[in-house]
This record gives C-alpha cells, structure tokens and sequence, in this order.
C-alpha cells in the first residue's frame, strides 16, 4: 500500500490527520508539485485529474479523493470512529462534512487559485472572483461561529471527519491571507480545540 502525498495540500492533509487519528502508518510517497511530479504521465494514469491524495492499494486498486480513502480506512479500522456512528450521527456528519468542503473549503481554496501568485502560470487567474470569495468566506466564518455556540465540534459533542475537513481549510485560510478574523469566539474556541490536538500537525 502506498499513500501518494502533498506535504503542503489541504486534502492529503486531511487523510494524514485522518490515518494519524486512527493509528494507521501507511508508507508515503511524496510529490512535489513544484517539480511537476503530479503532472507526469506516471502519475496521471495513477490520477488523470493530476491531484493529491491517492492511495495505491497492494492489488493495485487506486483511490482518489480524500473522503473516499479517509472512508476505505474507516471500514479497516473502524475505531476510533471519526464517520458517525448509526443513521442518525453518520448522516449530521455526512452533512456537516459536506457543508464545509462546499461552503468553506472551497471558496477558501478558490481565493488562493485565484489571488495568489503561486498559481499565476498554472491558471487564468480572475482576482475579482478571487476577492468575491474572501468576502464570501466572512459571511461563512459569522455562520460557522453561530453554529458552534450549540456544540463543541462541527458535528456535534464529539470530534469526527467534518473537523479535519474544516481544520486543514482554516490552515490553509491562515496560510493564504484568510484567516479567522478576531471577535468569532466560538470559532477560535472550536480551533483552539482540534489544534491542540497531538494529530494536528500530522
Ligand atoms: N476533491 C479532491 C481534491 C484534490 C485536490 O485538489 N488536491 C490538491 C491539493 S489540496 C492538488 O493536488 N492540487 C494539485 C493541482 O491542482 O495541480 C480530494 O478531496 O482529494
């Protein structure tokens, strides 16, 4: 088995997080995208889209997408739970999680592409867009501030696959000119809390 891995991204960050909450090692193999490793015709028959994470299984069996091998490890492992457990828990995580990629992951992820001169040869930036984002994400800070005023964690009264998803999008909003903006104090509560956490850093 082989985890193919983007030190820096947000989403292999989100299954490194994920394996090291679980107790899982799995041998990485790590791309650097400043070389192009991602664009190499070795690669994109591993991923045609040219992304990062990708688990490799020992059949050959390929994985894309950091849910779905975040998923594949929960069936191998399925304590510590971090999908819900029963219907009623797995669907509220099921939504939280997909609120966030939707609602904060990718407009935070859209405002990097777009404003940051990383990206200025690798796409048509559009900086209106890229600002237009930025202001998005204030109304969806204010949001996910309200919501945490009923509940320690994204979910719910326990930690679980929304927070990674959320934590590795605010890490990549700090690093990117995006961060929390002061006065969300449920928000800084929340983040203090999943980055105290000894996988945070995974
Ligand atoms: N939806 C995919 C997104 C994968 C993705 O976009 N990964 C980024 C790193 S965070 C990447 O590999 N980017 C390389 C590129 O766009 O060239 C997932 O959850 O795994």
């Amino acid at each position: 088995m082989k985890l193919y891995d983007l030190k820096a991204g947000m989403n292999p960050r989100r299954v490194r997080i994920f394996l090291a909450e679980k107790g899982i090692e799995v041998p990485i193999a790590p791309i650097d995208m400043m070389k192009g490793e991602n664009q190499t015709p070795e690669f994109l028959k591993l991923n045609p889209l040219g992304t990062l994470p990708v688990l490799e299984l020992d059949d050959g069996t390929i994985l894309t997408e950091s849910v779905a091998i975040c998923r594949y490890f929960e069936f191998s492992k399925p304590e510590p739970n971090l999908f819900g457990h029963g219907g009623v828990e797995q669907a509220r995580v099921e939504m939280w999680n997909r609120r966030l990629e939707l609602e904060l992951m990718r407009p935070l992820a859209e405002q990097f592409r777009h404003l940051s001169p990383f990206w200025k040869d690798r796409l048509t930036q559009i900086p209106e867009y890229g600002e237009a984002q930025r202001t998005r994400l204030g109304q969806v800070m204010e949001w996910l501030d309200r919501e945490l005023a009923t509940r320690p964690y994204m979910a719910g009264e326990r930690y679980t696959i929304a927070d990674i998803t959320a934590q590795c999008a605010f890490v990549l909003g700090k690093n990117t000119g995006a961060p929390i903006p002061d006065g969300l104090h449920n928000l800084k509560r929340w983040w203090d809390l999943v980055s105290s956490r000894p996988t945070a850093r995974a």
